[in-house]
């Protein structure tokens, strides 16, 4: 039955039908799927399966937009149910999606989860340039900057932001967390951010082991 409902998930996403992927979303949610497992094991691999599909020419821009408008919806039914801590901890997060690239839709699902496990975090949204990530954390007091990238045209905008890190004399006030699907540990390294995250579970990690949580 659960299998059945994943695999439901993955054709919704696929056909970009908005309706079908809400009510799969509520009625995943309502018979008692844990939400993480929802989208890990369905709405993930759908959106991965359009991904796969359109990079090989098999869909195109129109098919591309209407998948993303149904992940984007069951996302936000999905985001809204992960449970949540009810403790705060000390751990001030700005998280952003780089210049030039509007995939949000993972690091909103990385917001998500960082604030369900208490910690406070201010969605900067996409589109977003090295110098605001810096206004923005100074002005929240930050610990972390989170940045996501989807593309790799805008892979560089993360060297960027640690190179103005450094200028502005900041790189020890802060640490950075990287993340997106091109995204590597070794890009990581070459680049000298602080930690690198696969998914929005190993962000929490990740962000808890740079906080000595
Ligand atoms: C949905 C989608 C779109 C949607 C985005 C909607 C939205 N609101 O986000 C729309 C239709 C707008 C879109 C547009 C485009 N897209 Co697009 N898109 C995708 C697609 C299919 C899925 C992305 C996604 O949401 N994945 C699901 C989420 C959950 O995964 P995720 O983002 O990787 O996030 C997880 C982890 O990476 C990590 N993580 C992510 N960020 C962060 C941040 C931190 C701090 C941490 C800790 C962790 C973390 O945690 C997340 C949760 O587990 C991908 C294919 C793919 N498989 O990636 C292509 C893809 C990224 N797109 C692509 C392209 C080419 C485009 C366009 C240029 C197409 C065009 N010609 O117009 C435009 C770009 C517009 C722009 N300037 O940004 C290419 C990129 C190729 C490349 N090498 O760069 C891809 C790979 C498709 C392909 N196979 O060719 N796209």
């Amino acid at each position: 039955m659960t299998q059945n409902i994943f695999e439901q998930a993955i054709a919704a996403i696929v056909g970009g039908d908005v309706d079908k992927a809400t009510e799969i979303a509520r009625r995943g949610l309502k018979e008692g799927i844990d939400p993480l497992q929802l989208m890990t094991n369905g709405f993930i691999p759908g959106i991965n399966e359009v991904g796969e599909q359109f990079g090989t020419g098999k869909l195109f821009i129109p098919g591309l937009v209407k998948s993303a408008d149904a992940m984007e919806k069951a996302t936000a039914i999905i985001n809204e149910a992960i449970p949540q801590e009810q403790e705060t901890v000390s751990g001030r997060i700005v998280v952003g999606t780089v210049e030039g690239d509007m995939h949000d839709i993972g690091k909103t699902i990385v917001v998500s989860l960082l604030r369900a496990n208490g910690f406070e975090v201010l969605d900067l949204g996409r589109d977003i340039s090295p110098a605001r990530f810096i206004e923005e954390a100074e002005k929240f007091k930050a610990d972390i900057i989170g940045s996501s990238t989807l593309l790799t045209t805008t892979m560089p905008v993360q060297k960027e932001l640690e190179e103005e890190l450094k200028k502005a004399g900041l790189k020890k006030k802060y640490k950075t967390i990287v993340g997106g699907a091109p995204v590597t540990r070794r890009w990581a390294d070459r680049i000298g951010a602080d930690a690198f995250a696969q998914d929005a579970g190993d962000g929490v990690k990740k962000v808890k082991q740079l906080l000595a949580i």
